[in-house]
């Protein structure tokens, strides 16, 4: 009973399999369509029929689907008791909770996981799963788990892996958007943005190291010290971004959200403060 079941091979299910057999498991394989479990075949890999039957042979299943719809619509068939079920599914942590009660009075046991990789990642330096759940549960899986990369036990609330991993895609978009808005500048003089990008990355390596002390302010709850850019200054400088934006034809709804929030928090009194003082504003 130490097979490890994978439900779902697409991009990343796929990757997490071959970790698996890599680290040496015994591994299970299902997926909707039969011919992406062919590949995994080759690597050893053993192929069910159907996810019931790749559940009822392995104590452990990993489901890494497209969504928390599909993965209720696949643990649907088959029995779960007395079986721990780990979802690797991107969603929120309100539909982690959801499937882990779902799952629970179904007899199974239910870890909610945060895979921070892209495919090829998996397995290798820099990828790594944030876990929640039980504890038990998590402590008697580390050994296939360790086969996907680096380990991060979130607690035993099962919504706090979405959590996690929410909130660091939140800072990796907020990244993207001011990358693509920086580049639409750039291009829109016919630039290059090959030759720009080390100036880009340069620039925000050094503003990424205001992460920590931005983290101080806000656990704090207080702004006001150690200004040295208040909020004032930079709106009124943040004026000229979406305004350098409409003369060069380049859209500025990437960054107007933000813009709004700045001109908010100095209405709100908030111009002498951090920048971190915006937070404030996004409490509903
Ligand atoms: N790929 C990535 O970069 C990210 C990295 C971080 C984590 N995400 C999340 O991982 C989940 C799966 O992502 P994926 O990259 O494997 O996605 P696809 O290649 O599109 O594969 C989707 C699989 O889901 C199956 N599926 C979809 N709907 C159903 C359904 N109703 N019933 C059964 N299976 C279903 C699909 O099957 P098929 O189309 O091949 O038959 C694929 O196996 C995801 O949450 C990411 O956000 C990946």
């Amino acid at each position: 009973m130490n097979t490890v079941a994978v439900l779902g091979l697409g991009d990343m299910g796929s990757a997490l399999a071959r970790a698996l057999l890599s680290a040496g498991h015994a591994v299970t394989v299902w997926n909707r369509s039969a011919a992406k479990a062919e590949p995994l075949a080759d690597l050893g890999a053993t192929v069910a029929g159907s996810a019931a039957e790749a559940i009822a042979t392995s104590e452990l299943a990993v489901a890494c689907l497209l969504d928390y719809a599909s993965v209720r619509e696949v643990l649907g068939t088959a029995s779960l008791s007395g079986r721990t079920v780990v979802n690797l599914t991107n969603g929120t942590p309100r539909q982690a909770r959801e499937l882990a009660e779902w799952v629970a009075a179904r007899g199974g046991k239910f870890l909610d996981g945060g895979i921070m990789a892209v495919p090829p990642m998996i397995g290798k330096p820099g990828a790594f799963v944030f876990y929640s759940g039980p504890r038990d549960v998590f402590d008697a899986h580390r050994d296939a788990f360790a086969a996907f990369g680096g380990i991060n036990y979130a607690g035993e609330d099962p919504g706090l892996a979405a959590l996690h991993d929410l909130a660091l895609l939140s800072g990796m978009y907020g990244l993207f958007v001011g990358v693509l808005q920086a580049y639409a500048l750039i291009r829109s003089e016919g630039l290059s943005a090959v030759e720009f990008a080390p100036l880009l990355s340069g620039w925000i390596a050094a503003m990424a190291g205001f992460t920590e002390q931005t983290a101080v302010e806000v656990d704090r709850g207080d702004y006001s010290q150690g200004v040295v850019s208040n909020l004032a200054m930079q709106a009124a400088a943040f004026d000229n971004l979406p305004a350098a934006a409409a003369d060069q034809g380049v859209s500025a709804e990437l960054i107007a959200p933000l813009h709004r929030l700045l001109v908010r928090g100095v209405a709100d009194g908030r111009g002498a403060q951090n920048l971190s003082s915006v937070i404030e504003l996004l409490k509903k």
